[in-house]
Parts: structure tokens; sequence; C-alpha cells
């Protein structure tokens, strides 16, 4: 029986505190603008994947997402795919000893635990998972900053899913897209307090996915281009000096403006996108109410595309925020569940 080669990994969900939100490229998935996130703990939020590839396979890649075929023809999948296999054919080429994996069709089982396509940044997970589960597989010398440039290709967010801790994705500048990659701006053990709740108000699969959403707010948001070309530039100097500082007010309060920022040109685009419901607006209350009664801002709340709101604070307010939420679960109708997550710490 022919021989199967495998490898599995997995890859941690990442919610962006300054947005990405708009493709200067969309065959190369290269942005109009810098982001940054914070990486959640894998235990509870994860995509986990094996990839396997043998002679003995059927012709065709393949891939397997939840239990459920997935069609791998697209122009995403593609270049991850096609981008791994080169590396691994140089490897091939450079020591004919090097058993010929590139050659060979591939299958990928890939489990998310948690709702796909939900605004919960599944597609980040996804295609952070699959890349390194192949490159792993290929036993590529490729360091995750050169995983982040293949990973971008796959979903834009997935880049800033191959690192832990606090990590910006540089829009870049080159036209092949070869300086759009993650970096790390600061470990998980740095800010180690750090904890981010998540508010499933509707596990549905969202109703204007990113990429069309996006796009439709490029090419008519007149609030747009202040957006990228001021905006969200002096955000990533101040996010980036508040994590390096620790300094959980301005990390706050701008990461609450630029989802504010993000739904107002989604609200701006023509026809608009609404992401945010009654369930979000009355989420942004309670924070509101919390960091007024603290007296200063204690939490954070910033929402992606959909309606799920993630709640950021430190671990010495818990009960202030954490548990006034989890209180509340049960309460308002719509708030199903929460998960308190640590920031995750392994820098792969
Ligand atoms: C983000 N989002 O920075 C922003 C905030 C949603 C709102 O990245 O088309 O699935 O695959 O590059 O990465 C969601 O968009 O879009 C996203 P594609 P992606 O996390």
């Amino acid at each position: 029986m022919a021989e199967i080669y495998r490898a599995s990994t997995t890859a941690p969900v990442n919610i962006a505190v300054i947005k990405y939100w708009g493709k200067r490229d969309p065959k190369l998935n290269l942005p109009t603008n810098s982001s940054l996130s914070v990486t959640l703990s894998q235990s509870d939020l994860r995509t986990h994947t094996t990839a396997s590839c043998s002679p003995s396979y059927p012709a065709s890649d393949s891939l397997l997402l939840n239990g459920s075929p997935q069609d791998v023809s697209g122009a995403r999948t593609q270049a991850c795919f096609r981008e791994l296999r080169a590396l691994r054919k140089q490897l091939e080429d450079a020591d004919l000893a090097v058993p010929k994996l590139s050659a060979m069709p591939l299958k990928i089982v890939s489990e998310n635990n948690f709702p796909t396509a939900a605004g919960l940044a599944s597609s980040a997970a996804g295609f952070a998972a699959l890349v390194r589960a192949i490159a792993n597989l290929y036993e590529l010398p490729a360091s995750p900053t050169a995983l982040s440039r293949i990973a971008r290709q796959g979903s834009g967010s997935a880049c800033r899913s191959l690192f832990g801790g606090y990590v910006g994705w540089e829009q870049g500048s080159a036209v092949d897209g070869s300086d759009s990659v993650a970096f790390q701006v600061a470990p998980a053990n740095h800010w180690p307090s750090m904890r981010a709740i998540i508010l499933v108000v509707s596990a549905a699969k969202k109703g204007v996915s990113s990429t069309t959403g996006m796009q439709a707010t490029v090419a008519t948001s007149s609030l747009f281009a202040s957006r990228t070309s001021e905006i969200v530039p002096r955000r990533m100097a101040e996010m980036q000096k508040a994590i390096q500082e620790k300094d959980f007010e301005t990390f706050g309060k701008v990461t609450m403006m630029d989802s504010n920022s993000f739904h107002a040109t989604c609200l701006d685009t023509y026809p608009p996108i609404f992401y945010l419901n009654d369930v979000s607006r009355a989420a942004i209350k309670v924070v509101e109410e919390i960091n007024a009664s603290a007296g200063k801002i204690i939490a954070a709340y910033t929402f992606d595309a959909g309606p799920n709101a993630v709640i950021y604070y430190l671990e010495e307010n818990e009960v202030q925020v954490a548990g006034l939420f989890k209180a509340m679960m049960g309460e308002k109708e719509g708030w199903k569940s929460e998960r308190g997550e640590k920031v995750q710490g392994n820098e792969q």
C-alpha cells in the first residue's frame, strides 16, 4: 500500500481592534489599510486541521470542513496550494532523496469549534491552520512571516492568526504583495491580564460576506477615503503605543472608536450594510454604563462583520465586566452564550 504522509496543527481566532476593510487588490487580498488584532486563546476558539497526501489518493485535492466537502477550486485556496507546493518543489529539486510530495493529491480535514461564518473570524483561523498544516506536511523551513504572506491570499485576516499575542498586518506597497505580511507587536505574555468575552448574539451565517461588503464600501462610501488615509494610520500608531505601554484606557478607546468607524463606513455604503442589531447596540450601552460607573475605560467593545460582540477587559476587572455580562445572560433576549478568552501565548 502506498504511504500516506500526514501533519496536523491548530490555529487560533484573532479579533481586530483596528479593522481591515477594503482591498486594493482583490486577487492578492492586498488591503487598503493596515490592521491590528489580538489572538485569542485556542482553548475554545480554534481550527484543527490535518493535511495529508499520498500517491494512493483520488487525483484531485479535497477539503472537508466540519465533515462537509468544500470546493477547493476557488482562486484563494488554489493560491495557497500553489505557493506551498512551489516551496516544497524547491526542496525536492535541491535534494533528490526528498519524497516528491508536491506531486501528490492533498487531503485537508478541518474542524472549527465555533460557528462558521458568523462574524467569528472563522476564515482567519481556517486559512492559517490550512497553510501551517501543509507547511508542516511539506517540512518547509518557512517563518510565520513567510506563511502569513501565503495565508493572506486565502483570507486577509488569516495572516494575523500565524502569530500569537498582539499582531499587526502591514498593508505594504509592493504590487506583488511581498511586503503585505503580519508582524508581532507584542507577545501575549507582555500583557497577560488581557481578556476577551464573546457575546454570541447570533450563530447564523452573516448576511453580506466580508469580500462583497468591503468592495461595496470601497466603491461607494464617502467616509472611506479619510478612514484609510488619515484615521487608520494614526490609530495604528496610537494602538501600538498603548499596547507597548499597557495603557488599557487608550487601547479600549481606540478599539471602540475604530469599531464604530468601520461600522459607520458600512452604513455609509450604498446600499447600506448593517452588521449590528438591537442586541449589539444594547451591548454597547452596557459597556458605556460599566465605564461610566468605573469612572474610566475598563471595558471595550468591538464588532466584526456580524452582530456578535467581543468585549476586551483586564483580568482585575473580571467581576465588573465579564461578571456583569454573565449575570445578564438569559435576562436579555438574544444573548445566547459567552466565552472568556485569554490571549493566546505560543508564538508559532
Ligand atoms: C478584520 N474583518 O480586520 C475585519 C474586521 C471583518 C471586519 O477581516 O475577503 O474574511 O477573506 O480577505 O479576512 C473579515 O474579512 O476577508 C475581516 P477576506 P476576511 O478582522
